[in-house]
């Protein structure tokens, strides 16, 4: 029998971010995954790209858990990734499904803002997110942007930065955090930082280019899921999602649209 984990996430349709690359990513470690789709995701191509975005009916959310967590009992599904979960309602809704179950690892990977939604829309979802799901995680993957936002550092430029904030988030949530510096921080490598309280690393390679690729994140979060689900350490989990992540990133794929995604399929993790 494989590992099991499933993610409550969002559909880009493209196939570069979102349950889309969850599951590619699950499926290369040899994890078995299911999805509980919270909102659809649709690029504007006449639009500059922006992001359409539709959310699922709360109940619906809700339905789906039930389906997947009836299917797997708690002996055989014990891991669950979180993604963009985009609206307050759906937020409470995933909170609430959340707790009526105990479960090894929550991976949360916390979208905070998705261009196209409106400031006070996004604000909220801010708060509702961090009030109501980080508490539940047991480990977190801020890229950037969310790890200023998480930790109240006002910026983060350097490696120095990326620790102190890794630091705060985890004095914050109790989770086990791997913030995301990518090709962000100034430097020749992409840093990503890694602090569980007691053990702190910085993983880190060579950039692949100096821009961002689509998906790597939801990718990283999704890697780090399935090696939790198959039973490695944080930290283990930590590095086998980095290495996984650099491979995809080496094989992206270019399209019409003005940035490149990310390819699960080139290595077996
Ligand atoms: O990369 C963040 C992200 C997550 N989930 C969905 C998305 C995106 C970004 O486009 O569309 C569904």
């Amino acid at each position: 029998m494989p590992s099991f984990a499933y993610t409550i996430a969002g559909s880009e349709a493209t196939g570069g971010a979102g349950a889309q690359a969850d599951l590619k990513t699950f499926q290369q470690f040899g994890v078995f995954g299911a999805i509980a789709l919270t909102c659809i995701v649709s690029f504007d191509p006449k639009n500059n790209w922006g992001h359409r975005f539709v959310p699922v009916d709360p109940q619906v959310i809700s339905d789906q858990i039930e389906a997947i967590t009836s299917a797997y009992g708690p002996d055989q599904l014990q891991t669950v990734k979180i993604g963009m979960l985009g609206v307050p309602a759906s937020i409470e809704r995933v909170a609430q499904a959340l707790s009526e179950r105990e479960y090894q690892n929550v991976v949360l990977d916390p979208v905070l803002i998705c261009k196209g939604q409106e400031p006070g829309a996004a604000l909220d979802t801010d708060q509702a997110l961090i009030t109501q799901v980080l508490p539940k995680a047991t480990f977190v993957t801020p890229n950037h942007f969310e790890s200023e936002r998480l930790s109240g550092l006002e910026h983060i430029g350097n490696e120095t930065d990326l620790i102190e904030a890794a630091k705060r988030i985890h004095d914050r949530s109790g989770a086990a955090v791997l913030a995301k510096g990518g090709v962000r921080l100034e430097g020749p490598d992409a840093i990503d930082v890694f602090y569980d309280g007691t053990t702190l690393e910085v993983l880190r390679e060579p950039k692949v280019g100096e821009h961002v690729v689509a998906g790597a994140g939801c990718t990283l979060a999704a890697a780090v899921t399935a090696a939790l689900a198959q039973g490695d350490t944080p930290l283990e989990a930590a590095r086998r999602a980095k290495r996984f992540v650099t491979d995809g990133i080496k094989a992206r794929v270019t399209s019409q649209a003005p940035f490149d995604v990310i390819w699960q399929g080139a290595v077996q993790a």
